[in-house]
């Protein structure tokens, strides 16, 4: 009896062991945002991507920008700093300017061109050249929605020419102030985290951003309509460190993959749902929303891009690549 109790007190002792080496051999995936948690990229991150990698990896998201300040967190990453981030083409363009052709107004469709352009052949050595250079591994492209004006002015905006005087925040990169002027706005740098306020005070006449965002943010109580150019058809893309990813077994690799790609869809589709659904909510808290002359405002933007200088970094033929897809 003895010895068995012996075995049995030893046999407990080791799988505690083993259960804690294993506990600690997790690895920490922290991963720092602007975006709010309520945000359906967030969500689809905590609901669907971390239950997928929980056997081996335990997801720590820092959403509002707690980690890191928005537009830093590719650097954090590529010191070692941090293991993940929702990343933008902007921020990419501001470290390999070829990236630039994905924040130009008017290009993609929607969601699914998103998709079809984020796996085109076309795209691998783009990709390649940011994992080896920055060591940074974008895994999956992550549908943020279709950019509307949400301004706390009266005055309705129906052509470029209308928005001329006014003061339009974008987030800090030259490829967002290049957006912001090929509107015909005055563009003016702003962090997400401190829209708000600034709308509030009015130290900014409006902000762009697709309507869940929107909601989110409760940009509504400090503004007075939505104009829907749809100018960006915005995307993000989930950023993994590439030293993180070299060291796990290639079935946590497949994992991990699987988890981005189907967070990613996840979020896509509730994303575009409330986009359908939430024009009705605005118009409820009081705000105008409509519909600008959008073609004015596309001819306007597409030949701001075309005449700029941004277009020269663009890869040679990549628009009609993308417009053919
Ligand atoms: C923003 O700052 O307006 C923006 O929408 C830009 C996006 O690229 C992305 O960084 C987003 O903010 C954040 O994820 C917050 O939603």
């Amino acid at each position: 009896f003895l010895r068995t109790t012996a075995f049995a007190v030893a046999g407990a002792m080791y799988a505690s062991r083993v259960n804690r080496a294993l506990a600690q051999d997790k690895i920490t995936l922290r991963l720092s945002s602007p975006a709010t948690p309520g945000d359906q990229r967030a969500v689809a991150l905590t609901s669907v991507f971390a239950p997928s990698v929980s056997a081996f990896a335990t997801f720590e998201p820092h959403w509002n920008a707690e980690l890191f300040k928005q537009g830093t967190e590719l650097e954090a990453i590529a010191r070692g700093n941090l293991e993940m981030s929702i990343t933008s083409a902007q921020e990419l363009a501001s470290l390999y300017p070829e990236w630039g052709i994905f924040t130009a107004g008017y290009l993609h469709r929607d969601a699914e061109h998103q998709k079809k352009v984020f796996a085109a052949d076309f795209m691998g050595p783009m990709k390649k050249k940011v994992e080896n250079e920055l060591g940074v591994k974008l895994l999956t492209v992550m549908y943020l929605g279709r950019r509307q004006l949400n301004l706390r002015i009266d005055k309705e905006i129906k052509t470029p020419d209308d928005l001329a005087g006014v003061k339009l925040r974008m987030p800090g990169t030259d490829a967002w102030q290049f957006l912001g002027k090929a509107l015909g706005a005055n563009p003016v740098p702003v962090a997400f985290t401190e829209i708000y306020t600034a709308l509030q005070t009015g130290a900014i006449d409006g902000q762009d951003n697709p309507l869940p965002s929107d909601k989110d943010s409760k940009f509504y109580e400090v503004t007075k309509q939505i104009c829907l150019t749809s100018h960006l058809v915005d995307l993000n893309y989930l950023a993994f460190s590439k030293k993180v990813w070299d060291g796990l077994a290639p079935d946590q690799q497949a994992a991990v993959q699987k988890a981005a790609d189907d967070a990613a869809e996840s979020g896509r589709q509730k994303q575009l749902k409330l986009e359908s659904e939430l024009e009705q909510f605005f118009k409820d808290k009081g705000l105008k929303v409509y519909a600008p002359d959008v073609d004015a405002f596309r001819k306007h933007v597409q030949k701001a891009y075309l005449d700029s200088d941004f277009a020269k970094d663009w890869p040679e033929g990549m628009v009609d690549k993308i417009n053919a897809l």
